[in-house]
């Protein structure tokens, strides 16, 4: 590409394009070379032939070593898990019905809780498909509505006065709109529903002991990180969805962007009752290879977010090649649901090739299963989607989520979810 047209595609995509920490390659010539996990040799040396042998066997295996060995283990659905509608109306100038819920993990207003906020078609005649995603700044961030309730929790600032001591303020209040096209989405026929996901557990390296944590004794080396009790949240989303009649718990399709898709992948893998999976720019630790270790490394992650893996992934730093399971596996963790998987062009540090390829590398199980999987053998054009029952596209652009993004995410939802309503 000519100087000239690399300097117009780096002014129009600002810093982004070249913002990646230096240190760590970029270049797909440098990969190291490696051999992934095979996702269909079982731990007893044999191959799985069957869904049988995939869903009561290797399956399992693979899930727990995901468990064991990145994620960590989480606990069940509380017992006294207890939910207050404490808003529900139509808004949008009628076209919506807007619900917000408190999730009290400890059945108490004054524990660890979380609070949904649902927008839902008002015209729909039976239970809606609905996107369930996790918010990185507050439900009040989503949309400019004034009625949305301010996060109780622990919120990081990044527009100036959005946050005072931690605490979310009145400033936020629509500033993440780009990333929602609530509209879109409700004329579309599907609800979304959003969380933040500070009120799950706070985005530090706080000791355990706030969020959700504080109910629980402190996380032991195999026991879950912050990832893992995002996903626990989201899990605790559908349990509120499957004692709501206008929602359709059963076309749930879970999204999240960046670490928080790395969330909506080891929540799909999780939990089978979600529907869809989708993984926004997920990079290490979602949808990129490890082993690729192109951008954010392992050693990278574990250093920067000691707080979002398991102690046990620590064995990992600059050792991708001993860690017994691959993101390929947890891609096919979603298998046969749906799964799709978006990149940028302007996010290397994401590593858009090695999100394509566990997409890719997942197809063996998809096959199993008779489906084609990914159908596309490498990575396709810039903003050429492609949809099996493996969706991928890399789209120009930054580190982001945009219209373009929940487009497909809709066609592919169109395809594979509505059919059944
Ligand atoms: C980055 C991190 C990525 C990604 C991103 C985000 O700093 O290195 O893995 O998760 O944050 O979540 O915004």
């Amino acid at each position: 590409m000519k100087l000239s047209l690399w300097l117009f595609v780096g002014l129009v995509m600002g810093s982004s394009l070249f913002a990646q920490p230096k240190g760590y390659n970029y270049e797909e010539a440098k990969v190291p070379e490696y051999t992934l996990p095979e996702l269909l040799l079982m731990a007893d040396g044999t191959r799985v032939k069957t869904v049988k042998q995939w869903e009561t066997q290797r399956r399992p295996e693979i899930l727990d070593l995901f468990k064991k060995e990145m994620y960590g283990r989480a606990p069940g659905k509380p017992a006294s898990l207890k939910f207050s509608v404490f808003d529900e109306q139509k808004v949008l100038k009628g076209k919506a019905i807007r619900k917000q819920v408190e999730v009290q993990f400890a059945g108490k207003a004054d524990g660890p809780r979380m609070t949904l906020l649902i927008y839902l078609p008002a015209k729909a005649k039976k239970p809606v498909p609905t996107f369930l995603t996790l918010n990185f700044r507050g439900n009040h961030t989503v949309t400019d509505d004034p009625a949305i309730r301010l996060p109780h929790s622990w919120v990081r600032g990044r527009t100036k006065g959005e946050a005072v001591n931690n605490r979310a303020t009145e400033n936020g209040r629509g500033v993440a709109k780009s990333r929602w096209n609530v509209t879109n989405i409700l004329k579309r026929g599907y609800g979304l529903a959003t969380i933040y996901y500070g009120d799950i557990d706070p985005d530090f390296d706080d000791g355990w002991e706030n969020g959700v944590h504080a109910l629980y004794p402190k996380p032991k080396p195999d026991e879950w990180g912050s990832i893992a009790t995002w996903a626990w949240g989201l899990s605790r989303a559908l349990d509120y969805f499957e004692t709501d009649k206008d929602i359709d718990h059963k076309q749930v399709a879970v999204m999240g962007h960046s670490r928080l898709g790395k969330t909506s992948l080891w929540a799909g893998a999780a939990d089978q009752r979600f529907a869809l999976v989708i993984s926004n720019n997920s990079g290490c630790g979602g949808a990129a290879l490890s082993r690729r270790a192109f951008g954010e490394t392992v050693k990278r992650i574990n250093t920067s977010f000691p707080h979002w893996f398991n102690d046990n992934f620590l064995k990992y730093n600059d050792n991708e090649n001993a860690c017994p399971v691959d993101q390929h596996m947890l891609v096919a963790l979603a298998a046969p649901r749906p799964v799709y998987i978006a990149s940028a062009v302007g996010d290397s540090w994401a590593d858009p090739n090695g999100e394509f390829l566990s997409g890719k590398h997942a197809n063996p199980v998809y096959q199993l299963y008779g489906f084609k999987g990914l159908p596309a053998s490498k990575q396709p054009p810039v903003d050429k989607p492609v949809m099996g029952t493996i969706g991928y596209h890399v789209r120009s652009g930054k580190h982001d989520v945009t219209d373009f993004d929940w487009e497909q995410y809709m066609n592919f939802a169109d395809k594979h979810l509505k059919k059944k309503r």
